[in-house]
């Protein structure tokens, strides 16, 4: 179950600790959460916001989510996040014992999560809509300036990062086969990463996410335009799964 609270509860407290962004479904953020939830391991969130100094300073980090456990170093990348949430979740709720399985898994989250992964390519794209509609479409454009500064943005990469975005969500449904979940009857952690970052990649109501910044919102709807008649069937089933039975709907952010 995931708490929110304000940032002096969440330092004061033992157990998991979440600094998540406030201001979209952010599927990183969404995707620690999600393990948390599913794991049944409870978490405190701490909903931050980009100029909040306090929270900037206990995070000891450039970007959300970062994830405290006791009184260990923070984690601010997202295989140490699953990495703790499967440790205190306990062998084979959220990643396969077997070796082999677990390589695979790992490996498909980094397709989604990692650099050069799903969420980093869609972001790639709603950057680019940004500059070449002058900021009508994807992120407002002094986000996208900020955003495009830190996660390597360059024109000609969007046709590669656009193709390799489709690639991804092929190779999962692939995967995935007729299966309701990844590994089984009971969701783990890839369950969490795709259901979360399909968000960016399907169309948004105002209602699925009410409180999404109605100027990042269009953020969101830019990577949809390309991505969305490229989500297989059985991928958004999937999504429509984890949402409906785990996760809960709508959004809360
Ligand atoms: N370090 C994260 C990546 C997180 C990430 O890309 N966060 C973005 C998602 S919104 C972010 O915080 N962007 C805003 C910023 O960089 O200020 C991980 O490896 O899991």
């Amino acid at each position: 179950m995931i708490t929110y609270v304000d940032l002096e509860t969440a330092k004061a407290a033992k157990g998991v600790r979440i600094v998540a962004t406030n201001a979209v479904p952010s599927p990183w953020g969404e995707a620690a959460k999600a393990l948390f939830a599913i794991a049944n391991v409870p978490a405190l969130c701490v909903r931050s916001t980009r100029g909040d100094a306090a929270v900037r300073e206990w995070m000891q980090t450039h970007n959300v989510p970062v994830v405290f456990h006791d009184a260990e170093p923070p984690r601010s990348v997202w295989s140490q996040i699953v990495a703790l949430a499967s440790r205190l979740a306990g062998p084979g709720v959220l990643l396969p014992v077997d070796l082999e399985r677990r390589v695979e898994t790992i490996g498909l989250i980094h397709e989604i999560a990692g650099e050069d992964g799903l969420g980093w390519n869609a972001r790639l794209m709603m950057i680019h809509a940004s500059f070449i509609s002058d900021g009508k479409r994807g992120f407002p454009l002094p986000v996208a300036q900020y955003l495009a500064a830190k996660y390597g943005y360059a024109p000609e990469l969007i046709e590669a990062a656009t193709a390799k975005a489709i690639a991804v969500l092929a190779a999962l449904a692939g995967r995935l086969g007729q299966a309701a979940y990844f590994h089984g009857d009971r969701p783990g952690a890839l369950d969490a990463y795709v259901a979360t970052f399909l968000t960016p990649a399907t169309h948004l109501a105002p209602e699925d996410c009410p409180n999404l910044a109605p100027a990042l919102r269009t953020a969101f709807a830019a990577a949809a335009d390309e991505l969305s008649t490229h989500v297989p069937a059985s991928l958004l089933a999937l999504r429509r799964r984890m949402f409906e039975h785990h996760l809960g709907w709508p959004i809360e952010i």
